[in-house]
């Protein structure tokens, strides 16, 4: 079987002996089997990094890792990626900072991670690359001869034409992306957009999934992620048992719990969140004293502007809301700027009565499944999901809230307040079929295979 390389911006190394933790390194476990090389980042910044990777062991996988320079870290991740791409790719056009400096710097990693992953490559591996810093990667190992398999996976939202043509080098992001056989999308919109874009910038011709370019052809695809939600589901009602859990059930003395969990980050719509929660004890006076809302929101990319504004904001929005609504026994917001252990987490959405996930845009959010699958049967919680989380395709039985409307979300706490219970039933076990289905397995092998059905890679036009 031919060879699996992963190239993603950070590479979660596993330490010896401790199960693989979250993220990108959940959704790929199946992939990760003897013999697959995982390719990027060291996280660590060095005054001249060595051009040879760093290799690392565990269960048969190699991890191949580089150091970067800070000036070239700070173009690629906090100038480029984070402080231009990310905010278009949300939407967010008054947010994008796009310097000519930082696109360079971005394209000098690019052509460094594939130098460097370059030397290690066997002609029949199969090569997958994740996520907004690496959209140049294909082209670059394309152009130092590597022939085998190419596949990307974009893991936030992609936009229409109009949108993505306000960063000056949108005709260059969208050829890099065509120069992949294979790129997925989290939502069939998401894939469109894309489609629409190669028609319109660079005049392919689009077929169906199929783009044809230059005499090529490549799908553009949706590929939602899933969770292992049989895993997570486990570690959940295992969790109950968790000292920290069991502190916060019994802080909540008989109340409902609302869950947030969001990296800090303005995509996430949590400033709309808090004064939504502000309208409910406002509008709906029945409710205090009777429900706790806990925000746990992890500080992220702190040295990018928009995120410490952010914070500033956020600081404000709790401290007003608890100073106009608490009682001297009773706080109605916690809000806390730490990470969770994933086991506390995973139990603090089992005894969620509701999950609040509105984020403005995202290309997927995995915090909605991981509340579904953790919800038990008997007595679940209700999420109520943003219509502009990738995950809102999928999860119609959520209540849907248009995140830019306060009051909407209140309406949608209120009405998750009041269900009946038989409700509350019918709807999560649609939800959780649905999650237990579109698992984190599913999702790679779909793309396996798409990636396999493309070959051969060249084909007349
Ligand atoms: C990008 C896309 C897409 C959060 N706080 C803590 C913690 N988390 C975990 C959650 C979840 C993950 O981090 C966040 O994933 P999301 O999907 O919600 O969001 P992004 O980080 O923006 O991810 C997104 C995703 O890629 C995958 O393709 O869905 O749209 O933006 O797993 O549980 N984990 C722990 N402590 C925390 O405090 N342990």
């Amino acid at each position: 079987m031919a060879r699996i390389v992963i190239v993603s911006n950070r590479v979660p190394i596993p330490k010896a002996r401790v199960a693989v933790a979250g993220g990108l390194a959940v959704a790929l476990r199946d992939l990760l089997v003897p013999g697959t090389l995982w390719f990027g980042w060291s996280g660590r910044l060095a005054a001249d990094p060595a051009p040879q990777p760093a290799l690392v062991e565990a269960r048969g996988v190699t991890y191949a890792t580089i150091d970067l320079a800070a000036d070239a870290h700070r173009a690629l991740y906090v100038g480029f990626a984070n402080g231009a791409l990310w905010p278009v790719l949300h939407f967010r056009l008054g947010l994008m900072h796009y310097r000519r400096e930082d696109w360079l710097g971005y394209l000098a990693v690019n052509h460094t991670f594939a130098s460097s992953l370059r030397q290690m490559l066997r002609a029949d591996d199969t090569v997958w690359a994740h996520d907004y810093h690496l959209l140049p990667l294909g082209r670059l190992l394309r152009r130092q001869g590597f022939g085998g398999p190419l596949g990307f996976f974009l893991h936030v939202p992609f936009v229409p034409p109009s949108v993505l043509e306000a960063i000056p080098v949108a005709r260059e992001l969208v050829a890099d992306l065509c120069a992949y056989d294979v790129v997925g999308f989290q939502t069939e919109e998401h894939a469109r957009d894309f489609r629409d874009c190669a028609q319109r910038l660079l005049g392919a011709v689009v077929d169906g999934e199929w783009l044809w370019l230059n005499g090529r052809r490549l799908r553009a695809f949706a590929d939602p992620i899933g969770i292992d939600a049989r895993a997570f589901a486990g570690e959940a009602a295992r969790a109950v048992h968790d000292k920290l859990v069991q502190r916060v059930a019994d802080s909540l003395s008989g109340r409902a719990l609302a869950i947030g969990v969001d990296r800090m980050d303005y995509s996430k719509g949590l400033p709309n969140r808090f004064e939504a929660y502000g309208r409910l004890l406002e509008r709906h006076p029945a409710h205090r004293r009777r429900i706790h809302f806990l925000q746990i929101c992890p500080r992220s990319r702190e040295e990018v502007d928009a995120y410490r504004k952010l914070r500033v904001e956020l600081d404000r929005l709790t401290g007003r809301i608890n100073g106009r609504f608490s009682e001297f026994d009773w706080t109605p917001l916690r809000y806390s700027t730490r990470a969770a252990p994933r086991a506390t987490l995973a139990g603090l959405y089992r005894i969620g009565r509701i999950g609040l996930v509105t984020p403005l845009r995202d290309g997927m959010n995995l915090v909605a499944k991981e509340f579904v699958a953790a919800q038990p049967d008997d007595d679940p919680g209700v999420l109520v999901l943003s219509r502009f989380a990738g995950a809102a395709r999928e999860l119609s039985e959520a209540l849907i809230v248009n995140p830019f409307d306060p009051d909407a979300i209140a309406d949608a706490m209120h009405a998750a307040l009041t269900m009946p219970v038989e409700e509350r039933r019918e709807r999560q076990a649609v939800l959780k079929a649905k999650v237990f289905r579109t698992s984190a397995a599913a999702y790679c092998r779909r793309f396996m295979d798409a990636l396999a059905a493309q070959a051969p890679r060249a084909v007349a036009a």
